[in-house]
């Protein structure tokens, strides 16, 4: 699993407002709107307890303080707890904690005290950024182009289909584009003769992994991916409307969807 490093959650505040305006600009809906439109019920501050995980490559500086900084920014209540681990559990509990948020290097889950619903990163974050991509108003089709079709990008994928999209993915693992083609009728991107896209979703590990020529004038990619799918060079010449953040989007879309 690639795995956050403290300088990807520099100015956590800063690359969430800034994410914030970009998915206002392409969608006219706010984060937290799609949020509402994604789950239904708007929070009413929850008490949101953060616990570090020590367990694996261990704790990644800053990403519990950038959690705490992510849910105040949407309206729930969110503490750090003191101790880590099973002893931070506790405490979380201890403090009235209704929503339960940790992450192993493997596993990154939401999980409500009360109601007991639990989330996932990983297919959160793939729905909620297919979801800001289906959104986008100067989209000139319902072609939707997905590279990268693994833990993120495959819920995401499967988002699209539901919503009516005609999806065609990319995926370097051949095993992973025939589970694509065969559970949801992708329909493969063809390299020989790609076609343009307006909205593009991308959930990969690697750079440069969009080709120019699916690129249309002022297409859309909305991607989770770190580092980025495309160079500034590609992104302003073709002036591509870019949404990525690299962990407040899909940890509110975790949040909305246990409420
Ligand atoms: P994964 O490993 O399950 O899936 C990535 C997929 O990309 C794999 O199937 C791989 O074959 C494919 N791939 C790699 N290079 C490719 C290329 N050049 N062209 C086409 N496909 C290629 O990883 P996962 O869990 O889906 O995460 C994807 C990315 O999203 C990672 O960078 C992860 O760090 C990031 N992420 C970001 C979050 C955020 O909030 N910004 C939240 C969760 C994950
Ligand atoms: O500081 C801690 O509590 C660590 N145990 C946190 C480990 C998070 C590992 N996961 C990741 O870095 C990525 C993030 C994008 C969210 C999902 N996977
Ligand atoms: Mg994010």
């Amino acid at each position: 699993m690639a795995l956050l490093i403290p300088d990807d959650l520099r100015n956590i505040n800063k690359q969430l407002q800034e994410a914030d305006v970009a998915v206002q600009k392409v969608t006219g809906l706010d984060i937290k709107s799609i949020c509402k439109a994604l789950y239904g019920t708007p929070p009413l501050s929850e008490k949101v307890g953060i616990v570090p995980v020590t367990s694996g490559n261990g704790i990644i500086g800053s990403f519990s303080a950038s959690l705490q900084a992510i849910t105040q920014y949407f309206g729930f209540e969110g503490f750090v707890t003191d101790m880590p681990d099973v002893s931070g559990y506790y405490e979380a509990v201890r403090n009235g904690a209704e929503i339960i948020l940790m992450a192993d290097d493997h596993t990154f889950l939401a999980h409500n005290l009360k109601n007991g619903k639990i989330a996932n990163n990983q297919p959160c974050t793939g729905i909620i950024y297919a979801e800001i991509a289906s959104r986008y108003l100067k989209a000139d089709s319902k072609d939707v182009l997905v590279v990268g079709l693994g833990k993120v990008g495959f819920p995401g994928a499967a988002h699209l289909v539901q919503k009516g999209y005609r999806v065609y993915g990319y995926d370097a693992d051949e095993v992973l584009l025939k589970r694509a083609i065969s559970n949801l009728g992708v329909i493969p991107l063809d390299l020989e003769n790609p076609k343009q896209f307006s909205i593009i979703f991308e959930a990969t590990p690697c750079a440069n992994t969009i080709p120019e020529t699916v690129l249309s004038e002022n297409c859309m990619l909305s991607t989770p991916g770190i580092p980025c799918a495309i160079s500034e060079e590609l992104r302003k010449k073709h002036n591509v409307q870019l949404i990525t953040e690299p962990l407040g989007i899909g940890t509110v879309s975790m949040l909305y969807s246990v409420l």
